[in-house]
């Protein structure tokens, strides 16, 4: 077996449409990247790796599949000669909020796999639930307001558990599951997340839940790290057995089961660490650290943040950190992203980014005090739908130049940001000790390639912009983590373990004068907000 010094590292996610795999050495690097498409296993008929039901509300996947598909991707490796008895850990990640329901006796078979079979012939029968309710599932509102009925609101239950009750979330969930379909409730021995399910395949037995993916159930005390009683008791009797206990993100959970070594040649030495969210796996990925933000700009735009004292909030949902046991991460996501910084484009740029870019570069920082809250979809922060324009009076206008829009949309939506940023207790550049090169910005997807839009990215933020390519985010963040348990998890930090990962690339600095203006700006987006939100409620 290969030793911790010369040893690879494999991280797995177990995403919505695949299950992708990394593998990289011991100097960080990448040595393998394989993925599995989930509707490409056409007897499952799913359609982006699940099944949405006849009431547009319900969205499942096969439990199964998601076994097949690892079966085929090992295969696949093993088939391009990939080196399994190097490998000295492994973790990963899977798409978060989904549930898997072990049916009772699983454990028997999952521990007793033998080598001659592959894994979904061997597993097929042992869930109670045959179909995973996921994440992109919103048919439990009445669990959701039941849960808030009884605990005292949203905020308390936001309070404890780091979100007010989401429908996709897992306790959500698993409470379905209870009043609709008691027999399989009851003929379930072992609740897991998919990424708990994952680490359970490896292991051959059923692996903890990790705090940080566990942050995605409204089922979790956030704080104590530990699940939440009156939570449990306000889903379905008999819970907490089901679950099994939480443990830190960085727990080894086992080693490779003798199916793995003798399947594949894995070393029987190979550790397996907790796996997580695929969130929480990509903040491990881009390695972001305290004092960082990391804004995604894609079709939805979602944010990262690093919290060391959060503040739970009706918006946004706190995790407990998965690189550092006395941290928090935060996750926001505003749905109106790149299909308005285009449709802007379109009519203002004659669909030029080049052109869109010398307008933004012709007008000042603070748009000469012009603000616009642009949602072409109904937004989740703040829930609108709409676009307005606010003069540098407050006073609402219907139009704008061209320069004054496409600055409008671009500071629009880095102000909400920010500002959505520091309700859930983010201190930003200036108003807080990490200002200056501590204090960073890591922005990826297909926006952080515009020049322009970084500017004024750091300006808004008043910290430097780092660009960071994460089309595999989570499952790098499973390599890494994987080392990082190896290495002895909570005694070494996870920025040690990272620390000769290549560098990222600086995309822009900011404006000495931006400071003053953005904080400025940051209030009058509020006031705009809250003008924007009372229209709302009228109509
Ligand atoms: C986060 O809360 C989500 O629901 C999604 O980002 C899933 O994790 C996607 F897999």
């Amino acid at each position: 077996m290969a030793g911790k010094a010369d040893g690879t590292f494999l991280g797995f996610d177990f995403s919505t449409q695949q299950i992708k795999v990394i593998a990289i050495d011991n100097k960080l690097e990448t040595i393998h990247e394989s993925a599995v498409k989930l509707d490409d296993l056409k007897e499952f008929n799913t359609s982006g790796g699940c099944h949405v039901h006849d009431d547009n509300l319900t969205v499942t996947a096969p439990t199964i599949m998601w076994v097949k598909a690892l079966d085929i991707l090992l295969d696949n490796m093993k088939t391009s000669g990939f080196d399994f008895s190097r490998v000295a850990a492994l973790s990963g990640s899977g798409q978060q909020h989904g549930s898997v329901f072990w049916k009772t006796g699983a454990l028997e078979i999952l521990s007793n796999v033998q080598p001659n079979k592959q894994l979904h012939e061997q597993l097929k029968d042992c869930f109670s639930v045959a179909d995973s309710p996921i994440w992109m599932d919103s048919s439990t509102s009445k669990q959701c307001r039941e849960l808030e009925q009884i605990l005292g609101g949203p905020q308390k239950v936001a309070d404890i558990t780091g979100s007010r009750a989401y429908e996709r979330f897992t306790r959500n969930q698993i409470a379905k599951i209870y009043q609709t379909k008691p027999e399989a409730y009851n003929k379930t021995e072992r609740i897991s997340l998919v990424s708990s399910f994952a680490a359970s395949l490896f292991i051959g037995g059923y692996a903890p839940i990790d705090d940080s993916d566990g942050s995605g159930m409204n089922m979790l005390d956030i704080h104590s790290r530990t699940w939440s009683e009156p939570c449990l008791q306000a889903t379905a009797p008999g819970l907490s057995e089901k679950m099994g206990p939480v443990v830190p993100s960085h727990k080894v959970v086992g080693s490779v089961s003798s199916y793995f070594v003798q399947s594949f040649g894995f070393s029987p030495d190979c550790q397996v660490v907790a796996f997580t969210g695929d969130n929480p796996g990509s903040l491990a990925g881009m390695r972001l650290k305290q004092g960082d933000i990391a804004i995604s700009l894609g079709t939805s735009d979602t944010v990262f943040l690093w919290l060391t004292d959060p503040k739970p909030a009706l918006e946004g949902h706190i995790l407990a950190n998965p690189v550092d046991t006395s941290a928090f991460m935060a996750l926001l996501c505003f749905k109106n992203g790149s299909l308005m910084r285009e449709k802007i484009r379109d009519r203002c740029a004659g669909g030029s980014w080049e052109t869109f870019s010398q307008h933004l570069d012709s007008t000042p920082m603070g748009n000469n005090g012009n603000l616009g809250l642009y949602f072409d979809v109904q937004e989740i922060l703040p829930q609108a739908v709409g676009t307005f324009r606010f003069n540098s009076k407050g006073e609402q206008v219907s139009s704008f130049s061209d320069d004054e829009e496409v600055r409008a949309v671009i500071e629009g939506q880095f102000l909400s940001k920010r500002v959505y940023a520091a309700k859930l207790g983010y201190s930003l550049g200036i108003d807080c000790e990490l200002t200056g090169p501590e204090s960073r910005v890591l922005a990826t997807g297909g926006a952080s390639s515009n020049k322009a839009i970084l500017q004024v990215m750091a300006d808004v933020f008043n910290s430097p912009v780092y660009i960071q390519d994460v089309a595999n985010s989570a499952c790098l963040g499973g390599a890494y983590r994987a080392k990082h348990g190896l290495m002895g998890g909570s005694s070494v930090p996870f920025s040690e373990v990272v620390k000769d990962a290549p560098d990222f690339t600086l995309g822009a600095t900011p404006n000495p004068e931006a400071d003053q203006i953005y904080l400025k700006l940051c209030e009058e987006y509020k006031k705009a907000e809250n003008i924007v939100l009372s229209e709302q409620t009228i109509s």
